[in-house]
């Protein structure tokens, strides 16, 4: 029996709005029906490994702070792995969620040659099985971790080296088979060093067809083994390359349009890493339901005055109330779910803020679904929006999409010689108002 962390804290449940307990559910009620579907089925809750339970709490200039039995952030054996598995699974259980997320190397014992990381991934994904069926708590996406180790100094499948590219080849292809042998419903490939720091020692031409036939292999293995979870890419513009090839998720989309795979490969949208491309999180989320690829979420947020990846957890209902929206919007998730790539302050060394982090995190989330489902229950908005495009709808709308010439477009508009012509109010501030009302 290894030492437990979480036993004096007591399983999270639903208290309901009036709660005063800071460790109990007041919104999130798993089985609530919203919009004809579970809350649970709606969010698909996802812990993620590395940041709860693999960061010690270092950062750039200070050593880690939390002091765990695993020792997170140091040299792994594989007794530690295993306290840390003990662990993990423990908080899931106690924190009542369906699903979690991890790395190879999160999970397994440090290794050093390709024999010894297959060996360590095994060992540590043989246990976990046994922890996944005694707990019912499922894995929502893997992910190889091709950025920690010195080798991807300059990228794994954008690396200059094309041994380095076999063994980023080798690490994908034992963790896509790990998450397949776990059940795993979704595998996701996110490019931390897939860019460049200098352009002076850069073939870009050269690096994006690497990326672009790496990715084609990864889609080729998962068809042959019969991997039948969603294949994603995680965009993020900046950090820790200066510049990353998937910078954001309309950028990902040429990428996959040049490479042959917007059939095959959708998109991990994360928060945080939305408003770094300096977008906002649910312009990232309608633009991927826009272009059809739409997958998983990340969720977390950055600080508005940082201009980097600080992965804090979500505490806004009114933000998150608009990612909501476009998520509704989008028909919500098929094998996706909420993924809480997000960490606790590196002050906030308790074990027991690993829960308030978390259970502040998943109530903010379920008091923005059900503000959204309201909001689209209630009807006034899409009701504005598809009456503003209403024309498209009519005789000339259609034509003009579908045979219409420029040329004829041009001298119908001519013809009329009309000045008058001016779009309807946008009802900005209207809308933000009606917004409010459900916030
Ligand atoms: C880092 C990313 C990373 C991915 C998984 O910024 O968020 O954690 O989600 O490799
Ligand atoms: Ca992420
Ligand atoms: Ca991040």
């Amino acid at each position: 029996m290894t030492d437990r962390i979480f036993a004096d804290i007591a399983p999270i449940r639903y208290e309901g709005p009036e709660s005063e307990n800071l460790l109990s559910y007041r919104w999130y009620d798993a089985d609530r029906q919203v919009m004809g579907k579970s809350m649970k089925d709606h969010l698909r809750l996802a812990v993620c490994y590395w940041h709860s339970f693999a960061w010690g709490g270092h950062d750039i200039f200070g050593a880690g702070t939390f002091v765990r039995p695993w020792q997170p952030g140091q040299a792994v054996t594989q007794e530690l792995a295993d306290n840390k598995l003990d662990n993990a699974f423990d908080f899931f259980e106690r924190l009542g969620v369906p699903y979690f997320c991890f790395h190879d190397v999160d999970a397994m014992a440090t290794a050093e040659t390709p024999s010894e990381h297959q060996r360590h991934l095994r060992a540590i994904e043989e246990k976990m099985a046994r922890k996944m069926e005694d707990s019912g708590v499922g894995l929502l996406w893997g992910t190889a971790n091709l950025f920690s180790h010195p080798r991807y100094a300059a990228g794994g499948a954008t690396s200059p080296d094309p041994e380095i590219f076999a063994w980023a080849a080798f690490q994908v292809r034992e963790m896509l088979e790990t998450t397949q042998r776990l059940k795993g419903e979704n595998y996701v490939l996110w490019g931390g060093r897939e860019g460049y720091d200098t352009l002076l020692n850069t073939d870009m031409k050269q690096e994006l067809d690497q990326l672009g036939r790496f990715l084609n292999m990864v889609v080729e293995h998962k068809h042959k083994i019969g991997f039948k979870g969603l294949i994603l890419i995680e965009p993020k513009p900046h950090e820790p390359s200066k510049h990353q090839y998937d910078r954001d998720t309309g950028t990902v989309y040429g990428f996959l349009e040049r490479y042959g795979l917007t059939e095959e490969v959708k998109v991990n949208i994360e928060a945080n890493h939305a408003t770094l491309a300096g977008n906002t999180f649910e312009h990232e989320i309608a633009t991927a339901s826009a272009l059809g690829i739409f997958g998983l979420i990340d969720i977390n947020r950055g600080d508005p005055q940082n201009g980097w990846d600080t992965d804090q957890f979500p505490n806004s209902v009114a933000e998150l109330t608009l990612a909501l929206i476009e998520v509704l919007r989008a028909g919500g998730f098929t094998s996706g779910g909420f993924n809480f790539d997000s960490k606790v302050r590196r002050q906030s060394v308790d074990a027991e803020d690993l829960f308030h982090d978390h259970v502040g995190g998943i109530d903010v989330l379920a008091r923005a679904l059900l503000n959204a489902a309201s909001i689209i229950e209630d009807g006034r908005l899409d009701a504005f929006v598809k009456d503003r495009y209403a024309g498209w709808e009519s005789d000339f709308g259609r034509a003009a999409l579908g045979e219409r010439t420029l040329v004829e477009l041009a001298d119908w508009a001519l013809e009329q010689d009309n000045s008058a012509s001016r779009p309807p109010s946008g009802r900005q501030e209207h809308l933000e108002n009606l917004i409010n009302r459900f916030v």
